[in-house]
């Protein structure tokens, strides 16, 4: 295959784990050709499956292995891009064919079909859920039930909600676990850890296992032997996993896992992680299910966020209104943003600011001098785009700015006019913050003879974060330019106003 053999530090994130070219071995694998109708590749165990030998197999279409009626059905699945699972007695057993589709073949996964659910219990749980997580009264409370409702459900040792940051690193936000283990709740860990291309893959495969950590991973064979090119298995369920992966987990003592993607608004929230210390296997129609709640739940989620948003959005467009108001009083721009009930710091969440006009400045709140202030717009004005500057770091990117740091770490900078330095700014403190991490950070992974490692300890690592404010949400940056369009529209109709008065 054309799976390399070495994984360097490099390549970490570029590991095509997606043509690793096994599965594990709780099921058997076929693959279809498209264009020929041929069976193109297949998982090592079906030799033993079917009772057939390569030279047989390698001659084949799916109608030579499985009764035509299954493969019918099967079939359906080349004209959507869900899965198909049908139920199939083969040998006298009963088995799960679940299949779908990629670009080039036709996957067919077959898995014992071992349905011990109590499905009346089951259907009063899936329904009692919608019920409870519209009930919590906060989204970390309703990510609390969720872990709960997994850990009652899926019986995992530990059962984590995992939240991503906006740089891809993570936290423990809500857990679950016997009470034996030691907790884990609010660990961080950095991004490396679930490489770009391992995230990729939960947005097209949502659900996935990895049933025995130490199992031996089977080959997928291409039926011509010459073949240079992998089978593509980004929506197997039955596929591999990683060696690093793999020496992760076993360095955390982990024996089986069950991963779910909770998707919001097509990105990756964050994940519900579980843990097993002995081997689990969590059959399809399990897997099925908690994939269902897990999308009620990011549904959910989102709604509570996007109702937050909008109350926030709400408040602030009232103020931006009453601020227009005040400005058009006497056009004055300065006393209609400062003086008056409401400032222009009311719009967002900042604790103080600074109004640069035609060499004036006016400041609000805790804001720096006016000397440090111009070369902060000095500062902004270099690294706009489209008119507008942020950070939550301002003294770590810029060392000279470190004795303001206290109330001035988040800077928000808007310029109102693209030409002049004319701008309104808003100022968050810093906030300093213990982050506890699942072993050091800055040792995530181990190098000897090029070859890479995970850490080897998951012992906690405590940091002091220094020179960080709470980031500018979306909501803030939306009504600083909001505004700012108004302030220009004023300037202009000042501008009008005086002109016929001079008229
Ligand atoms: C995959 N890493 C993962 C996955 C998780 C984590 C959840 C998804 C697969 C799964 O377990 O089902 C990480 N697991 C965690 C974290 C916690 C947890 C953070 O329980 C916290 C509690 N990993 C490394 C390094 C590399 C790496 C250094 O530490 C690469 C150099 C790679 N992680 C890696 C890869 C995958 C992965 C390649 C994908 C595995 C696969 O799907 O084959």
């Amino acid at each position: 295959t054309l799976y390399p053999k070495k994984v360097t530090l490099t390549n970490c994130d570029k590991e095509p784990i997606h043509l690793i070219g096994n599965i594990q071995g709780f099921g058997v694998l076929l693959a279809s050709d498209l264009k020929t109708d041929r069976i193109a590749f297949y998982s090592e165990n079906c030799l033993a499956f079917f009772d057939k030998t390569k030279e047989e197999i390698e001659t084949f279409s799916l109608n030579d292995l499985i009764p035509e009626q299954y493969v019918n059905r099967v079939k359906e699945s080349l004209n959507t891009d869900y899965k198909i699972h049908i139920k199939a007695t083969l040998s006298e057993e009963n088995y799960l064919i679940i299949s779908h589709r990629n670009d080039t073949h036709l996957i067919l996964e077959i898995e014992k079909d071992e349905n011990q659910i109590d499905t009346l219990l089951f259907q009063e749980q899936l329904t009692n859920i919608i019920e409870v997580f519209s009930t919590a009264s906060t989204p970390l409370a309703m990510c609390n039930t969720a872990a709960e409702l997994i850990k009652d459900i899926f019986d995992y040792d530990r059962v984590m909600i995992y939240k991503f940051d906006q740089d891809w690193n993570g936290e423990v936000i809500a857990e679950q676990k016997e009470s034996h283990l030691e907790s884990w709740l609010g660990l961080h860990y950095p991004a490396s850890d679930i490489p770009q291309q391992a995230r990729k893959l939960f947005l097209k495969q949502g659900v996935r296992i990895i049933e025995d950590v130490s199992s031996e991973p089977i080959p997928i064979l291409p039926a011509n032997r010459k073949t240079s090119v992998s089978l593509d298995l980004s929506k197997s369920e039955l596929r591999s996993v990683s060696p690093i992966h793999i020496e992760y987990l076993r360095n955390m003592g982990v024996k089986a896992t069950l991963t779910a993607a909770i998707i919001f608004q097509g990105n990756l929230w964050g994940l519900i992680a579980c843990h097993h210390y002995t081997p689990r296997y969590s059959n399809y129609h399990l897997r099925l299910s908690c994939k269902f709640i897990t999308q009620v739940f990011a549904t959910q989620l989102g709604l509570r966020n996007t109702n937050w948003l909008l109350e926030k959005t709400n408040l602030s467009n009232e103020t931006r209104s009453l601020l227009i108001e005040q400005m058009s009083q006497d056009w004055n721009i300065i006393e209609g943003l400062t003086a008056g009930k409401q400032t222009f710091l009311d719009v967002t969440e900042a604790i103080g600011g600074a109004i640069y006009i035609d060499g004036k400045i006016k400041v609000l709140g805790q804001a720096p001098n006016n000397h440090i202030i111009h070369e902060i717009i000095e500062v902004c004005h270099n690294l706009q785009q489209s008119g507008i500057y942020k950070t939550s770091s301002l003294s770590i990117d810029y060392k000279q700015f470190k004795s303001i740091k206290k109330f001035t770490s988040g800077v928000l900078c808007m310029f109102i006019s693209p030409k002049k330095k004319n701008a309104l700014i808003w100022f968050k403190p810093e906030i300093i913050q213990t982050v506890s991490w699942g072993g050091n950070p800055n040792k995530s992974v181990v190098k000897d003879n090029n070859q890479i490692s995970p850490r080897k300890s998951f012992e906690k690592w405590s940091e002091e974060k220094e020179g960080y404010s709470l980031p500018w949400q979306d909501y803030e940056i939306a009504a600083a330019i909001a505004l700012k369009d108004h302030i220009a529209e004023v300037i202009i109709e000042k501008y009008d106003k005086m002109k016929n008065l001079n008229d």
